[in-house]
């Protein structure tokens, strides 16, 4: 498997359920090397066992590096594979079975990370064609809105409970996360406010996060820091803190970079550039702290004649990232540490961490090294797998029109 710890910090594209051909040329075209999947809801082509497959996984994988790509992320898979496990209902040890399975298939392909989240009821608006800027479409949140909603399930869940469900999930799947090097990405729960449909959400706020990666400190435990929530938790204040807090324990493994206008209760999500926080600041804080990880784009508005996919919107998001990534290169210093290598048992808080940091290193005048490993397939180990008919390339991109972790 490739090893992510000796990447540098880069911009990386995706929110998509298949790599059609087109999708793999655009990644090119905005010159990027890692795509990322979200596997939400799974393409017809792909086989539902209730489970992710080798084979299925190995065709993604081997799809993108036949362009020279990595496939460097799966995130998500659909919440009926897990739904058991999150409510703590009969039947969650057979989920379980079928998640430790994804992870094993995921570090079989040597795919490196698998970003989760643990919201049984999924990302909730309530404006789904909201205008923003020049009249391009977005979304909003109302909480006043959607406090009212029926119970999503047969009754009201309570957080203890759900906090029992999380840990036994957690104790059962990071070891295998472990055994086969796949690092375990947490997303906030969107919008994070403490109830909807009856179900507590967990991952609302920072000393969840905390709390979460206190209990289960393991080097493939961290997050999938989505920056669109963080910005919505607190109306933009605290990311800095948050990025910092997460970023110089090396726990931050990549970022969701959206924004939004307001805080939780009442927010619109909008362009990377008009939101509650700086950017620019947030790019350069990740920088500092040692952030190794790629970032894309999330959700992004449907501009003027824009696909299904948004590519308008996501040409936008991609190429602003890009040029803020290469602003801050030439201006902040980044920390050279492996934070991956600190052992479990070692983390500590921030400010102690930091304090046994190197100083930065002095880069002025020099450009960067890219030591950014090629990632190949085994093209003999492809053929000695039992055949079956490879995804055709071409197909529609299917996110868009509807809204993904
Ligand atoms: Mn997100």
């Amino acid at each position: 498997m490739i090893d992510i710890s000796k990447l540098p910090m880069r911009i990386a594209i995706g929110q998509v359920n298949e790599l059609s051909d087109e999708f793999l040329t655009f990644a090119k075209q905005l010159g990027l090397q890692d795509v990322q999947m979200n596997l939400y809801h799974l393409p017809p082509d792909m086989k539902d066992t209730g489970r992710l497959e080798f084979h299925d996984l190995l065709r993604l994988a081997s799809r993108a590096s036949e362009r020279d790509l990595r496939l460097i992320t799966i995130e998500n898979v659909p919440i009926r594979f897990y739904d058991k496990i999150m409510l703590g209902q009969e039947g969650r040890e057979r989920q379980l079975e079928n998640m430790q399975e994804t992870i094993r298939n995921l570090g079989r392909v040597g795919i490196p990370i698998f970003g989760y989240h643990f919201i049984s009821t999924g990302v909730w608006r309530t404006g789904w064609d909201t205008p923003i800027r020049g009249g391009a479409i977005s979304n909003s949140f109302k909480l006043e809105l959607a406090k009212h909603a029926p119970l999503s399930y047969d009754r009201v869940y309570d957080e203890d409970e759900m906090w029992a469900n999380y840990d036994w999930y957690m104790q059962r799947i990071l070891p295998v996360a472990e055994e086969y090097n796949v690092r375990m990405a947490l997303h906030p729960d969107d919008p994070p406010v403490p109830i909807l449909g009856g179900v507590p959400r967990l991952f609302r706020n920072f000393a969840s996060f905390k709390r979460a990666m206190e209990r289960h400190p393991s080097r493939m435990h961290g997050l999938d820091f989505c920056h669109g929530c963080w910005s919505e938790m607190r109306g933009g204040a605290g990311v800095l803190e948050a990025a910092e807090y997460f970023g110089t324990q090396g726990r931050i493994f990549y970022v969701h970079m959206r924004d939004v206008k307001g805080g939780c209760d009442d927010f619109t999500e909008c362009y990377i550039n008009e939101g509650n926080s700086n950017i620019y600041k947030v790019m350069k804080k990740l920088r500092e702290v040692g952030f190794n990880g790629f970032i894309i784009d999330d959700h992004v508005p449907k501009m003027v004649n824009d696909s299904a996919y948004g590519h308008r919107g996501r040409a936008h998001a991609t190429g602003y990232l890009s040029a803020m990534l290469d602003a801050v290169n030439m201006l902040t210093p980044a920390q050279t540490r492996d934070y991956t290598a600190i052992p479990s048992e070692s983390l500590v808080e921030v400010h102690a961490l930091k304090s046994a940091l190197p100083p930065p290193k002095k880069t002025r005048g020099r450009k960067p090294k890219d030591n950014t490993p090629k990632f190949k397939i085994d093209r003999k180990a492809m053929q000695a797998l039992p055949t079956e008919p490879m995804i055709k390339g071409g197909g529609r991109l299917r996110f868009g029109g509807e809204i993904e972790l």
